[in-house]
């Protein structure tokens, strides 16, 4: 049975069936031909340098900007992640951040709970119709928030490498696209090229009325600039499922009234986890009977 490395703890529906088929490992060796890390853990040249006989990393998640794929393609290593069975839950997390921030429903709640309301209503919010939703990173995640965000009459524009063949407004500036934008969505993938894209310039640029929605990586927005936007006021609010530093969101978000905080659960939902296994295991499983892989990245 090929001996799999795991790093880190991964939930039973995962590790169960992995077993049934190979044995698994909690500390690095020589013995170890795949691993497998979740959505954006880095994968430090370290830790490829002590697993001299990795064939196989397989990703529990969409995103492997932790993976150095260039690294990873001399060392003759295969790289899978799970696509497609993920778009539909984090893009339905990117319309409830919408949501949220623009009726200010997680303070409407806690007003609620406070038995506040007899004391007088809860302050008006905003309606979203009419608004203009700029999506940074048109991918499949992308196009599903758009199709939602359709549903509830904002219109669409976006930002990418290039147009794709769609109905939306394309930027290929993203300063411009924040200054059109009333959210600023972020639903690009994470790493080098990504790194604080969102900096203080795109968010002067969305503007005092805006906000600025991240279910993508915390790394693609600039924290800093992001506390300091919110703190001068020169952006409306911000709705986030993912930070720089996971799981530690900053003191200074934890503070703000502007911000509504999610602890990454975009893709957490039993049905999907459950799927995102399963591709987990049936990339492995190709491997190692030497059948074309599920979804290689490479
Ligand atoms: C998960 C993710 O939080 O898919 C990704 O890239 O970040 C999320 O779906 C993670 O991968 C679960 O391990």
């Amino acid at each position: 049975m090929p001996t799999i490395y795991l790093p880190v703890s991964l939930p039973p529906f995962l590790t169960g069936p992995l077993e049934a088929a190979h044995e698994l490992a909690q500390e690095p060796s020589s013995k170890i031909r795949g691993m497998v890390v979740p959505g954006g853990f880095a994968v430090s040249e370290a830790l490829l340098t002590s697993l001299p006989n990795l064939e196989i990393i397989s990703v529990f998640g969409v995103g492997y900007d932790g993976v150095p794929i260039s690294r990873c393609q001399q060392r003759g290593i295969r790289v899978t992640n799970t696509p497609d069975v993920l778009t539909e839950d984090v893009a339905d997390i990117a319309t409830a951040l919408v949501l949220m921030t623009s009726r200010n429903l997680a303070a409407a709640e806690r007003f609620t709970r406070a038995s506040s309301w007899p004391q007088g209503a809860f302050p008006l919010a905003h309606a979203l119709r009419g608004k203009t939703a700029g999506i940074v990173g048109l991918g499949r995640i992308g196009k599903a928030i758009a199709q939602r965000l359709i549903a509830h009459g904002l219109k669409i524009a976006y930002f990418g490498r290039q147009p794709q063949a769609v109905d939306y407004d394309y930027f290929n500036k993203l300063e411009e696209l924040a200054e059109r934008s009333d959210f600023l969505i972020v639903a690009c993938p994470g790493g080098s090229s990504t790194k604080h894209l969102i900096n203080a310039e795109v968010l002067t640029a969305l503007g005092k009325d805006g906000t600025l929605i991240n279910i993508a990586r915390g790394s693609v927005v600039d924290e800093t600039a992001l506390v300091a936007a919110l703190k001068a006021g020169s952006i409306r609010g911000a709705g986030l499922d993912v930070y720089e530093n996971e799981p530690y969101v900053p003191a200074e978000l934890i503070a703000s009234d502007r911000v509504v905080l999610l602890p990454h659960v975009g893709s957490a939902t039993h049905e999907t986890r459950h799927a995102m296994a399963q591709l987990v295991v049936e990339n492995l499983t190709a491997h190692f009977e030497e059948n074309p892989l599920r979804t290689p990245v490479c």
